[in-house]
């Protein structure tokens, strides 16, 4: 069964969450967390790596022990360090690192504190509210985990977009090598770009559906075939991703891809305006009486109701009919036009590159100006700098950019908001800095009125310039904190501050929504990798797929503007409020 990127970092995140379980070596579990995302994020398959010989030891992060690991999961799709670890504990513990709200460290004071390592045992607990007892749990914490417990029985398990592209990539890419098969699109919520995907649709059009569809089923990836017909099928991948596939011929492509896209409720509403006209409007195409008179193209389909092409993102029944009724359809921001990033780290902080590795990953992506944004000193976990260390990288900004050619460095800071709105660094520094970036990282649970309170007080800090990750939520992991986003965001334009939307894949935050609002307000968003690596350039794109959802156009993104442009917005914020 071959092994995704995705999965060999999977099993070095439960290597590292195990370790911390046991107490092991703070330096070793970080090892493999680090690993984890170096592998995630590397944007080159692993398996690809291996066949050409290159050497792992090269990637960030990733000494000899680790690249013979890699190499094992990748031959084997096993790890002999994590049998061996999941014979000292009880296998049931995996189970609970995967409920959200619960990290390794509440699970080791579960399992060591009260005995628990099964989802029963701790349901039981929670109900008889014994958790709250234990430290750095709290009854509001047990309350949260009694409800992640109650709603994993009830949502099914949704998967990431950049993971489901992973799987998505190599299945299309195989079958497009099919003879006969003309085009393949992975349609569905994957086309929508939504944050996550409960399957894959994949739509195949080819001349022979019968060879089409034996390729299909037999992709060495598939565990189990759950239906199978001429020109249909469902399989489940060993990743548990389930996909299903359709075959058509090529002159229903255009209503095919149109029906498999989405969303359910955008159809029903364009399948209505199709009655309306006396049209039948389903997967083969668009029907008056027996005769197709559309549906070889997506394009034909809505001319065939009086509208204009609605881009896949905006597919939501959320007014976009309307407007392309109307020929207002917002005309979506694409990748190609951001010019910088204003939001990345290097290794003085939590960071696998130099500085002058990263401006040069960031120039080779055709961005002309990079901010360096580390961490401030509150934040232990990731080295944040203090004063000292701060001006210390302005000055090798500085140097550097007197040799850089193509992109200029920012100085810039991803200072900790306390608790009371403060700033984690002192006003001489953060004047030295060409923008302020404030983001939450702590005290995720205050409730609305004070978290909204703290992010609006740090806002008026004369200072400040962007509030990062807005929500903190973690896709599938930590729900976003309960904030006023409406007041942030007037917030924002009385002050002259901007949002950001941060691409990693697990963030996305702001949600389609926010940026929605953000527009309607007039407050620009800044979309940001975040990157903590080269390779995570690459996750802007899954930014600009959520800014696309949330109808965000070029004029409405701070960073498509040029360098001199966005110095003089950025330096607007740095007036007393
Ligand atoms: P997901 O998989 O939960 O992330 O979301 P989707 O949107 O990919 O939903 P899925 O996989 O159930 O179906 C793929 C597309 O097929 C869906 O976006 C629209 C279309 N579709 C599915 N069921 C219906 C239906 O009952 N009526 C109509 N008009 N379209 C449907
Ligand atoms: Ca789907
Ligand atoms: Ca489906």
């Amino acid at each position: 069964m071959p092994v995704h990127n995705a999965d060999v970092a999977a099993i070095f995140d439960e290597i590292a969450d195990l370790l911390e379980i046991q107490g092991a070596n703070p330096f070793r579990i970080r090892a493999y967390r680090n690993a984890a995302r170096t592998v995630q994020e590397l944007g080159r398959d692993l398996r690809e790596l291996l066949r050409r010989g290159e050497d792992l030891t090269e990637l960030p992060g990733i000494g000899d022990d680790l690249a013979g690991k890699i190499a094992e999961i990748v031959e084997t799709g096993g790890c002999a360090m994590l049998n061996k670890l999941h014979k000292q504990l009880p296998a049931a513990l995996t189970e609970l690192l995967k409920l959200p709200g619960l990290g390794p460290k509440r699970v080791k004071a579960l399992y060591h504190e009260l005995d628990i390592h099964t989802l029963e045992q701790l349901h039981r607990a929670a109900r008889d509210g014994r958790l709250r007892e234990l430290p750095g749990f709290g009854a509001k914490t047990e309350q949260r985990i009694l409800g992640a417990l109650e709603a994993r029985t009830a949502a099914p398990r949704r998967v990431k977009l950049a993971v489901a592209a992973q799987y998505a990539d190599g299945y299309r890419d195989y079958l497009a090598k099919t003879p006969g098969v003309r085009e393949v699109v992975v349609a569905g919520s994957f086309r929508r770009c939504r944050e996550t995907v409960g399957d894959l649709d994949i739509l195949v059009t080819t001349d022979d559906p019968a060879r089409a569809m034996k390729r299909f089923v037999s992709y060495d990836e598939v565990r189990k075939v759950l239906a199978q017909g001429e020109t249909r099928a469902t399989v489940r991948l060993a990743s548990g991703l389930q996909v299903d596939v359709r075959v058509v011929e090529p002159g229903s492509f255009g209503a095919a891809l149109h029906y498999f896209t989405g969303s359910k409720a955008h159809n029903i509403a364009i399948r209505r305006l199709g009655q309306q006209r006396g049209l039948k409007i389903n997967e083969y195409g668009v029907f008056k009486g027996d005769k197709r008179i559309a549906g070889q193209t997506e394009e034909s389909v809505y001319a065939s109701v009086g509208l204009r092409y609605i881009p896949p993102e905006l597919r939501e029944d959320r007014g976009e009919i309307e407007l392309a009724r109307a020929n207002k359809l917002p005309k979506l921001v694409e990748l190609a036009d951001l010019k910088g990033d204003l939001h990345a780290h290097t290794k003085a902080t939590d960071g696998h590159h130099s500085l002058n590795e990263m401006a040069l990953a960031a120039r080779g992506r055709g961005l002309r100006y990079l901010a360096i944004t580390e961490h401030s000193r509150r934040l232990t976990v990731a080295h944040g700098l203090d004063p000292k260390r701060l001006l210390k990288q302005i000055g090798e900004i500085d140097r550097l950019n007197a040799e850089l050619d193509g992109i200029t460095l920012l100085k810039g800071i991803e200072v900790d908001i306390l608790e009371d709105g403060g700033l984690d660094l002192p006003d001489y520094v953060l004047a030295q800095l060409d923008l302020v970036i404030g983001a939450v990282h702590s005290q995720f649970h205050l409730s609305r009125a004070r978290q909204t309170e703290r992010i609006l007080r740090a806002m008026d800090h004369p200072y400040f310039t962007i509030l990062a990750h807005p929500s903190g939520r973690l896709l599938e992991r930590r729900e976003p904190y309960d904030v006023d986003m409406l007041r942030i965001i007037r917030k924002a334009r009385r002050r002259g501050c901007f949002l950001e939307l941060n691409a990693q894949p697990e963030r996305l935050d702001l949600l389609d929504v926010h940026c929605q609002m953000a527009k309607d307000e007039g407050v620009l968003v800044c979309i940001d990798s975040d990157a903590h690596s080269i390779g995570e350039f690459d996750n802007l794109r899954y930014g600009v797929g959520q800014a696309r959802r949330g109808w965000l156009e070029k004029d409405d993104v701070l960073n498509t503007r040029g360098l001199a442009e966005v110095r003089k917005l950025i330096g607007r914020t740095m007036s007393p409020a």
